[in-house]
């Protein structure tokens, strides 16, 4: 089949980078897109109860905060995988009670929880350091490029709680996976392209409602709920179908699987023109070994403004061509 496909664009037209590609046949280079978090449209709300008492807030905005950093996902033109190693970082909503050790107190937490035991009174819970990640198997993807987020399972990789109670003082660690990513809702991903074509912006929409059951002895068994969703983003260029930044051979034999048909720009669509054909071959060929740019913060950094600012005014002092100098 490739090979057939591979003899059809040779006769199509004349692609220099061709002997290229025939010697890399059969060889796959296949890594996941690391899509950027969005972090104020990345945000999880919790919810739950412990031992039976329901979570309440310690504070205004105590049980919802931002996340920032990244997921993996490997895309294909009808497929997506979550793959795990990716690092979604909960931000700090606020300092809560107790202090990391256990003490009353307050200091930055990720989240700030309070539980009513009645007689036994208030317990106080401060979640830090959590790492979120996901994964999954193959999940299709529809032609309009949605697919079933249930499918996908979260996992915390690393966070602590500590409490506080009349019962008991301590810590405990906050690491396992959660049940599922919303059933029902769709997850979406959306692909804008420069133009000209030349590069292509793929953000991801997912969202998530997953329940962590952790036991804090002896306090009781805690149910988490953590419901919202994450948005990221990734940027590459033409050729890439997959957005893992780098333009070879998975990508050719994704445009070689699609050509002559329908598709996305995960299938080769490159010029957004709805079908893949040898303009998208072309543009391909033309970037074939090439890799994209890392991803850039929309922020620039301090130092990047300090040299643009010294740059502006260089240019500023430079006397004008043909000025009288003095
Ligand atoms: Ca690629
Ligand atoms: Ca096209």
């Amino acid at each position: 089949m490739r090979f057939k496909i591979i003899t059809n664009i040779f006769i199509g037209g004349t692609i220099g980078a061709l002997p290229i590609l025939a010697g890399f046949v059969s060889r796959g280079f296949a890594a996941p897109a690391s899509f950027l978090l969005d972090t104020p449209e990345s945000r999880l709300t919790i919810s739950g109860s412990v031992n039976g008492a329901p979570l309440q807030q310690q504070g205004p905005g105590s049980l919802s905060t931002t996340y920032s950093g990244n997921f993996l996902i490997d895309l294909s033109p009808k497929t997506v995988q979550f793959i795990a190693g990716g690092v979604a970082d909960a931000n700090t909503s606020g300092s809560w009670d107790p202090l990391p050790n256990a003490t009353a107190g307050t200091s930055p937490a990720d989240y700030g929880a309070q539980a009513n035991f009645g007689i036994l009174g208030t317990a106080r819970f401060a979640v830090r350091n959590l790492i979120a990640d996901g994964f999954s198997d193959s999940i299709p993807l529809s032609s309009g490029l949605t697919f079933d987020a249930s499918l996908a399972t979260v996992s915390l990789v690393n966070g602590e709680v500590a409490y506080r109670s009349i019962l008991a003082s301590g810590t405990s660690t906050l690491i396992g996976t959660g049940s599922g990513v919303a059933s029902g809702n769709l997850g979406t991903l959306t692909i804008a392209r420069s133009v000209p074509a030349a590069t292509a912006t793929a953000t991801i929409q997912i969202p998530i409602a997953a329940t962590v059951i952790d036991d804090i002895d002896p306090i009781g068994t805690a149910t988490i709920n953590f419901v919202g969703s994450f948005r990221g983003t990734v940027t590459s260029i033409v050729g890439d179908t997959n957005f893992d930044k780098s333009v070879n051979l998975d990508d050719f034999t994704a445009l070689a699987s699609s050509f002559g048909n329908d598709g996305s720009w995960l299938a080769g669509d490159f010029t957004g023109d709805g079908t893949v054909n040898l303009d998208d071959f072309t543009g391909l060929a033309a970037n074939f070994g090439q890799t994209a740019p890392a991803e850039r913060s929309s922020v620039p950094e301090p130092a990047a403004a300090a040299i643009i600012l010294a740059l502006a005014g260089l240019q500023h002092r430079r006397p004008r061509k043909g000025a009288p100098v003095g």
